[in-house]
């Protein structure tokens, strides 16, 4: 697949060792030291989420509120919803996107390097933020990660300084960030790609990065109108949501959905193209489907911006105005399904290898199929109408982002751990963690659906006691997902400092970035590779021709 330009990669120039820790903590405008400061910065961020999902999942234990007070309880699943998606998942990708995206498309760095580190210093003092919610009067902000409004006009506190004003200007600097990363990944992938990398060249997690980033360029604008106004509505008296001064909350709900749902692709996107990385090359099998697989990509960015009003329609919404969205939204089924098709089909029949990282991408599969078919029922009116507001919600969007993104992630970082640090993962330690997880988010979410089918409604602190026994079912599996995490940590942590030092191509995978040493070195590439085939000639032409070069 690759030639190189020169026919021998920096393998006569000297191995560069990862860079001294300290750089970490600087400002450095290597799109490889980002990356890694993404990473790392949102998994603290994770960390702190799923402790309050813990705390959650604690009280939930009991029917009577016992554990928090009920306005604490707001604030915790406020800020654990919050803090998952902008602190976690969103920058916990744009940072494999940022480390990877370069290697992968033959660049020695992204468009606008400057303007990466930008993006990422922004992120801690958002977090900080959003943290100090929880020491100003009145506490954190309990409005829930939407914010409606007239909820999130209350204002307990009744100061200027209050939870929800906090939560409103964090998520503003975490949405600023985001529309600088996408303008930075858009100019990248369309104008440093490497001679010969056409677009149908390219691999599928580059084209699904490009499909989620443009979502943020065309999307954030929305919701930044919407709480910008809410902020004015809140903090200064005006009346643009509030319906006590004529305002219109539901424009609230329109513009916020605008974005917020094709939000959920930028958060699954990505996912899908690190799956269509992995399965090939632990199946020895190329990508079924390439080109159809990289075209449902943008496909299903396009679509998402036509199906928003599914979250509304217990909104007072128009019966044809539902009807239309049911419809766009089911239609959202057949990119996605054609992905799921090609996924079974690259390892049917396939040699598999079944890695850690092949774990997790297969689980990945089997889980986003179970929140697909989750998600085709919410988007019929009627079922919607039903269990809208109540845990069958929560369990579904759960499936998505946590047992199909998280998934997804755990499945990037033990296939690209080797390349991003030059050292290898224990391989065992993390088949331990995928069952733990595996089992744990199980038994967590799918009682989730039986209570929202039994009219248990979410955000609520206690409950009648007749859905005690299925909730502790789901605490017993969140605490199981709690621990199911420190082995991760430790073989992170231990691999990082004393693993098997990695080779160039330890799995021997195709792809640009892993023609290179591990880690890359500065420059990434001593010579631009000029690229010459698909990425996902698996099996086709052995031994593979992505020549690795400077091997330990
Ligand atoms: C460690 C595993 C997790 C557990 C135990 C957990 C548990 C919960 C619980 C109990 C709720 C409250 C539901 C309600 O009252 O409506 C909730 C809400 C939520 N969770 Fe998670 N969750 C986990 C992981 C995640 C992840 C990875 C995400 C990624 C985006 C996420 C996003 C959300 C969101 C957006 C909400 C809604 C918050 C709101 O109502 O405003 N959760 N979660
Ligand atoms: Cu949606």
């Amino acid at each position: 697949m690759v030639e190189l330009s020169d026919g021998n990669l920096g393998s006569n120039k000297p191995h560069q060792p990862p860079a001294n820790w300290r750089v970490y903590f600087s400002f450095s405008t290597d799109h490889k030291v980002i990356g890694i400061q993404y990473l790392v910065t949102s998994f603290i961020a994770y960390l702190f989420a799923g402790l309050f999902a813990m705390v959650i999942r604690g009280e939930l234990m009991t029917p009577p509120s016992d554990l928090v007070d009920r306005s604490l309880y707001n604030g915790l699943f406020t800020m654990h919803g919050t803090l998952m998606i902008f602190g976690w998942i969103f920058p916990s990708l744009v940072g494999l996107s940022n480390y990877f995206v370069p290697l992968m498309i033959g660049a020695r760095d992204m468009a606008f390097p400057r303007l990466n580190a930008v993006s990422f210093w922004m992120l801690p003092p958002a977090g900080l933020l959003l943290m100090a919610g929880f020491f100003v009067p009145g506490g954190a902000a309990q409005a829930g990660w939407w914010s409606y409004p007239p909820v999130s006009l209350q204002n307990p506190s009744g100061s200027l300084i209050n939870g929800e004003a906090v939560w409103i200007v964090g998520v503003a600097i975490y949405g600023i960030s985001s529309i600088l990363g996408a303008v930075n990944f858009v100019a990248t992938i369309f104008r440093l790609r490497a001679p010969g990398m056409t677009l149908f060249r390219m691999p599928i997690f580059v084209w699904t990065t490009l499909s989620a980033q443009i979502i943020q360029l065309f999307g954030i604008p929305s919701v930044t109108a919407a709480v910008v106004l809410l902020f004015f509505d809140l903090e200064f008296g005006t009346g643009f949501f509030n319906p006590a001064k004529g305002g219109d909350p539901i424009l609230y709900q329109h513009l916020f959905w605008f974005y917020s749902h094709p939000a959920v692709y930028v958060m699954i996107l990505p996912a899908f193209g690190i799956v269509s990385e992995v399965l090939p090359v632990f199946a020895r099998k190329p990508l079924f489907g390439y080109k159809v697989v990289a075209i449902s990509s943008i496909m299903i960015a396009a679509l998402s911006f036509l199906v928003w009003a599914h979250h509304m329609f217990a909104s007072g919404t128009p019966n044809w105005m539902r009807i239309l969205f049911m419809i766009t939204s089911m239609a959202i089924a057949v990119p996605t399904g054609i992905k799921v098709f090609s996924w079974t089909a690259t390892i049917w029949g396939g040699k598999l290898r079944l890695t850690a990282a092949m774990h997790f991408a297969i689980g990945f599969v089997a889980m986003f199929l179970f929140a697909g078919i989750t998600g085709v029922m919410l988007a019929s009116v009627p079922v919607d109408i039903h269990v809208n507001n109540t845990y069958f919600v929560v369990g579904h969007f759960h499936y998505v982002v946590y047992a199909g993104t998280v998934s997804g992630i755990y499945a990037a970082i033990y296939y690209w751990f080797p390349k991003m640090t030059g050292r290898m993962l224990n391989e065992n330690w993390g088949k331990i963690h995928f069952w733990l997880n595996f089992i744990g988010l199980n038994l967590l979410f799918i009682p989730m659906h039986q209570l929202g089918l039994l009219g248990m409604l979410r955000r609520v602190a206690s409950y009648d006691p007749q859905y005690q026994p299925l909730n502790v079912v789901a605490s017993i599996g969140g605490f199981l997902l709690g621990v199911s995490t420190l082995p991760f940590i430790f073989n992170v942590v231990i691999s990082w400092t004393r693993g098997k030092r990695a080779v160039a191509n330890p799995w021997r995978a195709l792809g640009l970035e892993w023609t290179i040493p591990s880690p890359p070195p500065v420059e990434n590439f001593a010579k631009i590779p000029v690229v010459t085939g698909m990425p996902y000639g698996y099996g086709l032409i052995e031994p593979t021709p992505a020549q690795p070069t400077a091997s330990e």
